[in-house]
């Protein structure tokens, strides 16, 4: 008797493959906790610190988490940043869990609107930068991992192919 690999198997790996392939697309527009893992929306983070390990491209959010009764969340522009001023805000948020989609490539500034914590560090420039580098638009993080992902389809596909011929004989 003999044991070949079904092609409704092989249909199926490959139909997984795929899968995966879509949600590495999608996980694309990332979501990053302000502070996190070291800490939150408080008066211990070094944001300047934190930014730095972080790339944000549109389409990304932030998210303060803190308590409402602690601290608030004031969007302002350069000028409030720099003096810690929350009068002429942008926005303001207070609900302890404010999500902030970054929509469109530029900078934007947050602080902490209660007295004297803008002035102990609760403020952070989060700097939005297109997606795609300019000197080689093809090569984004997306068609990336869409390449590794046909890469690992076809790599698949071809051991599958492999398993033909070295077909399980039982007596
Ligand atoms: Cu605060």
């Amino acid at each position: 008797m003999v044991v070949r690999v079904p092609m409704a198997m092989a249909a199926a790996v490959l139909l997984v493959v795929a899968a995966v392939v879509v949600v590495v697309e999608v996980a694309a527009a990332a979501t990053y906790t302000v502070g996190a893992p070291a800490g939150l929306w408080d008066m211990q983070t070094d944001y300047a610190d934190w930014v730095k390990s972080k790339t944000f491209h549109p389409g990304d959010s932030i998210t303060f988490t803190y308590s409402p009764e602690l601290h608030d969340v004031v969007e302002v522009i350069k000028a409030g940043y720099d003096a810690c001023s929350s009068a002429n805000n942008i926005s303001a948020f207070r609900s302890g869990n404010d999500v902030v989609t970054l929509t469109a490539v530029g900078t934007r500034y947050f602080l902490c609107g209660l007295t004297g914590h803008c002035g102990n560090g609760m403020k952070i420039r989060v700097d939005v930068v297109a997606a795609k580098a300019s000197s080689a638009p093809a090569s984004s993080s997306a068609s990336r991992a869409a390449a590794a992902g046909f890469a690992i389809m076809t790599t698949v596909a071809a051991s599958l192919l492999l398993l033909q011929p070295a077909a399980v004989v039982v007596s």
